[in-house]
């Protein structure tokens, strides 16, 4: 059985923490596009900044299953809040977690972990998003430190982060070898964030570019071994995905919420809209869709925990995910009919704003088939 006792009593306390804690901001954040910052130190005692590491780094560990469950909950209120949450997580908090040192983990995580503060990843740049092994950005090692210069791009919480990992060149090797990753940290000189992004969606998230400019990075700051960053981050990735697909779902859910609420209490010729068949089956099919997709996300989950490849069950997972929380964000603006059209009323037309970024960030639903379709083949290989 996938999911036991423990999950549901896991999701009815992540539910009622958000009720009260996160949703009653939720429009206010996207409208005013103030980033999540309040919202960090309830997440924290919660433990929610943590879920990925070990109590001895700081962390609250909680399975797969359980974090994707906090992740769909947060963005089932609050698709800001959700996509804070999963990128600290998996792709600020695990990867220093798997590949950092002792001294690393130790001087890193409990910050991120425990006490509120965000940890940035930084890959994709302005010529290397789905190519992402296509890094222009540099590192070449000066005696004791290594000298970085370039740029990152769509970097989720860049300006809040106290510290972010990134990748670089150090050496000539063709293709992806010859790319490490760094541990960094804000306030060293050469380390400079650019503008706040104008989104049209999660505008309560924070993000921005990262400058790196003769940015000197203490030798002890390389992140595993030397040549590896690129599959680290992959590996980051496949995890990272299985948030994002978590986030997808909760915006569904979200949507789905808004348009059963309102379509059991919407009179048009004398009875309430759920009354007739069509928006009957446009019901259904939203709750049939998130249900399947819900199951992909669960499952990937727990064959990551169980230790069994998942790459192509995070992708499915993902790009499932993602298209059902277009499609059913979409259906709800429709239900709601003019009323779903306009700003601020209900939560289905931020939704729709919010949920397209889960078919595009984390890599697009276009590179989610390809390591779909990369993995059928290579099993008759
Ligand atoms: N886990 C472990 N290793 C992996 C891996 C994974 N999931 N994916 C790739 N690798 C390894 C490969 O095994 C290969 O290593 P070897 O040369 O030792 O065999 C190496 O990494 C290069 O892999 P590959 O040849 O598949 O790289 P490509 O350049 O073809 O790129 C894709 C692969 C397209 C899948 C990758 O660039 C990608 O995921 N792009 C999207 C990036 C993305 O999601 N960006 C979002 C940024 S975060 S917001």
């Amino acid at each position: 059985m996938l999911l036991e006792k423990k999950h549901y009593e896991f999701s009815e306390k992540i539910r009622a923490f958000t009720l009260e804690k996160i949703a009653p901001y939720a429009v206010e954040i996207d409208e005013k596009q103030v980033f999540i910052k309040q919202h960090l130190k309830p997440l924290a005692e919660m433990g929610l900044l943590g879920m990925v590491v070990p109590e001895e780094y700081g962390g609250k560990p909680v399975d797969t299953i359980c974090y994707s469950i906090a992740v769909e909950e947060l963005s089932r209120v609050c698709g800001s809040t959700g996509i804070t949450v999963a990128a600290h997580n998996s792709l600020g908090l695990f990867p220093i977690w798997k590949f950092g040192s002792e001294e690393q983990r130790k001087k890193y995580l409990p910050r991120g972990a425990r006490d509120g503060e965000l940890i940035a990843f930084g890959l994709t740049e302005p010529e290397a998003g789905s190519d992402a092994g296509a890094t222009k950005t540099t590192a070449v090692l000066k005696g004791d430190h290594w000298e970085m210069n370039g740029t990152k791009c769509f970097i989720t919480s860049a300006s809040y982060a106290f510290a972010a990992i990134a990748t670089a060149k150090t050496s000539d090797e063709p293709g992806v070898k010859g790319i490490s990753s760094f541990i960094l940290e804000k306030g060293w000189p050469g380390y400079d964030i650019g503008k706040k992004e104008d989104k049209m969606g999660l505008r309560g998230s924070d993000t921005a570019f990262m400058h790196f400019t003769d940015l000197k990075i203490p030798k002890e700051n390389q992140l595993g071994k030397l040549g590896e960053g690129f599959k680290q981050f992959m590996i980051t990735l496949d995890g990272g995905r299985i948030s994002i697909a978590a986030m997808a779902l909760g915006l569904a859910q979200g949507a789905l919420d808004c348009a059963l609420n309102y379509a059991v209490k919407r009179e048009q010729f004398g009875k309430p809209i759920a009354e007739f068949q069509g928006v009957q089956w446009m019901l259904a099919d939203m709750a049939t869709e998130i249900q399947a997709a819900r199951y992909l996300v669960y499952g990937a989950a727990a064959k990551k925990d169980a230790g069994i490849p998942f790459s192509q069950d995070s992708a499915m997972a993902k790009l499932y995910a993602g298209e059902v929380g277009t499609r059913t964000a979409s259906r709800a603006i429709q239900i709601l009919g003019g009323v779903g059209y306009y700003r601020g009323n209900y939560p289905a037309e931020r939704i729709w704003r919010d949920v397209k970024l889960c078919e595009i960030g984390e890599g697009t639903s276009e590179i989610q088939r390809l390591v779909i379709a990369r993995e059928l083949i290579k099993s008759v290989q």
